[in-house]
């Protein structure tokens, strides 16, 4: 009985042990320079979960921007606002698409004036991904 135990939960440790180290992907970035006045620049891109098992993005962050936070556009009674995205999921295999007018990443408070940006990618707390990427001349 506790061997056929054992061997039932083989298959949920190694699923586990993915889930400890997740593969995140992200291509097509794009960050836009500054709105002059209020600072801020949205990044886009386009992110993948190529494993098995859903990767649930806790937060952002950037060692270049004060304030980094996923947002959501959405209609409401015909006016575009946004909204706040605590945390989002990418079951196994799902693309997400980071575009003008849907999800985006909202990058408030400039540090200093780089020409590259560098986006940090936590699931549940852990750091999986770093990107970096030009800071764009257009906004
Ligand atoms: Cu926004």
């Amino acid at each position: 009985m506790a061997l056929r135990l054992l061997i039932l939960l083989t298959p949920l440790i190694l699923l586990a042990c993915d889930a400890q180290a997740p593969a995140l992907s992200v291509s097509e970035i794009r960050v836009t320079a500054p709105v002059p006045g209020s600072g801020i620049s949205a990044a886009y891109f386009s992110l993948r979960n190529p494993g098995d098992v859903p990767i649930r993005i806790s937060q952002v962050s950037s060692p270049h921007f004060a304030s980094v936070e996923i947002h959501e556009t959405v209609l409401e009674s015909g006016i575009a606002r946004m909204r706040r995205v605590d945390e989002l999921t990418l079951g196994a295999g799902e693309r997400i698409a980071f575009s003008p007018g849907g999800l985006h990443l909202m990058l408030a408070d400039l540090v200093g004036a780089p020409k590259s940006v560098t986006l940090e990618f936590y699931a549940d707390g852990m750091l999986i991904l770093a990107v970096t990427a030009p800071l764009g001349a257009e906004s």
